[in-house]
């Protein structure tokens, strides 16, 4: 590629390898794919599809509906109304950033205000980080207006400037739960109360909604192993993430939904001296692979 004077001799194409389960789910279908990427970066996406959940109804058109929230769902054809519904999956993230003892660190990015006629600006930005102490310091309801980095480092080992080496959480499209905390449905499912825990390694807390979930009484979730507040500073820990979907079924989702899905990243803070990428040689046309439409059909 030429622009003027300035010529681009090589280029470094995204390379990513990607590991998919998929999980057939009662009435759905969840596809969870885990990008390695070659900038340390470590996506993980989930994709929904599968057959939407309904119940009957006498309604035939919407003309016949009066409250049309009384529906709790949407009519998607006729005796048929796709219930409003929620999805929550939790990632068991057993993080071991460079050994096995971590501090989870929330880097809270704040508004400091100038003094009056101290300068024309009047606020500017700073970050605050905050090393959890234990569990309750580490549970985080997600925030716009008060934000946050996720930090999940190494506090003994160092870069070459003396930042401690890390991993952040870097949440994406998400939902939290609205129903109430007493509902015995949030009660079984209460690890969807905060979208971040950290807990200290535990070999039996593997599942976060126990090992019984559905017919339980809740009494063995993340919410209740987390309420001792054990201390996690500088320890063996495990993130928890939950990624929630809001589900107002449409005509669209019926019979059999079009792929939902959204991500969270996983990505270096720290981490590596430099950009990793750069250390990368180019690729050359020889090392690329052949994708030709007309051979694989
Ligand atoms: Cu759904």
């Amino acid at each position: 590629m030429c622009d003027g004077n300035m010529q681009i001799r090589e280029v470094r194409p995204k390379v990513t390898l990607v590991v998919r389960m998929a999980a057939s789910v009662a009435n759905y279908d969840y596809i969870v794919d885990w990008e390695f990427q070659t900038d340390g970066l470590i996506r993980v996406k989930v994709g929904l599809s599968g057959i939407l959940m309904v119940k009957g109804t006498p309604y035939i058109n919407m003309n016949q509906v009066n409250e049309v929230e009384n529906l709790h769902g949407t009519l998607l054809s006729e005796n048929v109304i796709g219930v409003i519904h929620d999805h929550y999956i939790t990632f068991y993230l057993d993080m071991d950033v460079d050994g096995p003892d971590n501090s989870f660190v929330k880097v809270n990015i704040k508004r400091e205000t100038t003094a009056p006629e101290e300068s024309p600006r009047l606020s500017y930005l700073k970050a605050v980080r905050n090393v959890a102490k234990t569990e309750k310091d580490a549970q985080v309801k997600l925030k716009l207006y008060d934000p946050s980095e996720y930090h999940m480092v190494n506090p003994s080992k160092k870069t070459r400037v003396g930042n401690p080496v890390g991993y952040k959480l870097v949440p994406g499209g998400t939902a939290a739960s609205l129903l109430d905390l007493n509902d015995p449905p949030q009660k079984r499912g209460a690890f969807t109360n905060n979208q971040i825990w950290v807990t200290p390694y535990n070999k039996s807390e593997e599942w976060a909604g126990g090992l019984f979930t559905y017919q339980s009484q809740g009494d063995d979730t993340l919410a209740v192993w987390s309420e001792r507040d054990r201390a996690i500073e500088n320890k063996d820990i495990v993130m928890w993430y939950t990624l929630g979907f809001h589900h107002v079924p449409c005509q669209e989702d019926f019979p059999i939904m079009p792929t939902v899905s959204s991500s969270f990243d996983l990505k270096p803070v720290n981490f590596y001296e430099s950009n990793p990428i750069l250390n990368i040689p180019p690729n050359m046309e020889k090392d690329l692979p052949v994708c030709n439409a007309a051979a694989s059909a």
